[in-house]
């Protein structure tokens, strides 16, 4: 079983529902369990600012699933709650799930880059993943504690019911 963290993202069509039936799909997955699910977080946008805030949240699975296999599942999951890929960069979506970390696993190839790239940067991962694991230390011996003493909030709030 190999433990990997995926960062999810919405701020179109209802975040707040498509974040839980991305929930209800990954629990469904096969050779897959979901053992953790952060708190949700209301964030600003990176990038473009013409568009909404963000749900961010982090969820642990254990897979036995290769990296490119759970890749084509959380894309035609994705699809699945209307995913349409636009050109422009950091726009808005209704579902983004990115793998951050599998194992301790560097990967870097046209379909995939593990530790996700901008991880390091983002308050919307970082702070997640810290709620459900404190201890982490990145493949590169890094530990997330150091990462998130250097990010601040940046108006980060938890996401409100409403
Ligand atoms: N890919 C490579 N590595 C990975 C990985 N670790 N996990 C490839 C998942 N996919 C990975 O992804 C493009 C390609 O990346 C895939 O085909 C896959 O093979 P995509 O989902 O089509 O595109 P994207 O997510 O729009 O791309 P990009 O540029 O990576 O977007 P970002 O950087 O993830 O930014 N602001 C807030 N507050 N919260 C957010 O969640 N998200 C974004 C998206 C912008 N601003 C945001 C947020
Ligand atoms: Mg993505």
């Amino acid at each position: 079983m190999s433990s990997v963290f995926v960062a999810l993202g919405s701020n179109l069509d209802n975040p707040l529902a498509q974040a839980n039936q991305a929930l209800q799909q990954l629990q469904q997955l096969p050779h897959t369990h979901v053992t953790q699910i952060s708190p949700f977080y209301r964030s600003k946008p990176l990038g473009p600012q013409n568009q909404n805030d963000y749900l961010n949240a982090v969820i642990e699975l254990t897979t036995t699933l290769s990296p490119l296999e759970l890749l084509d599942h959380l894309q035609s999951i994705e699809k699945s709650q209307g995913r349409i890929r636009k050109s422009q960069r950091w726009g808005a979506r209704t579902l983004d799930l990115d793998i951050l970390l599998y194992d301790n696993l560097i990967i870097d190839n046209e379909r995939l880059t593990i530790p996700h790239y901008d991880m390091q940067n983002r308050e919307f991962v970082l702070y997640p993943l810290f709620d459900i694991a404190p201890n982490l230390i990145l493949p590169d011996q890094t530990p997330l504690y150091d990462l998130i003493a250097k990010i601040p909030l940046k108006g980060m709030v938890l996401w409100e019911n409403k």
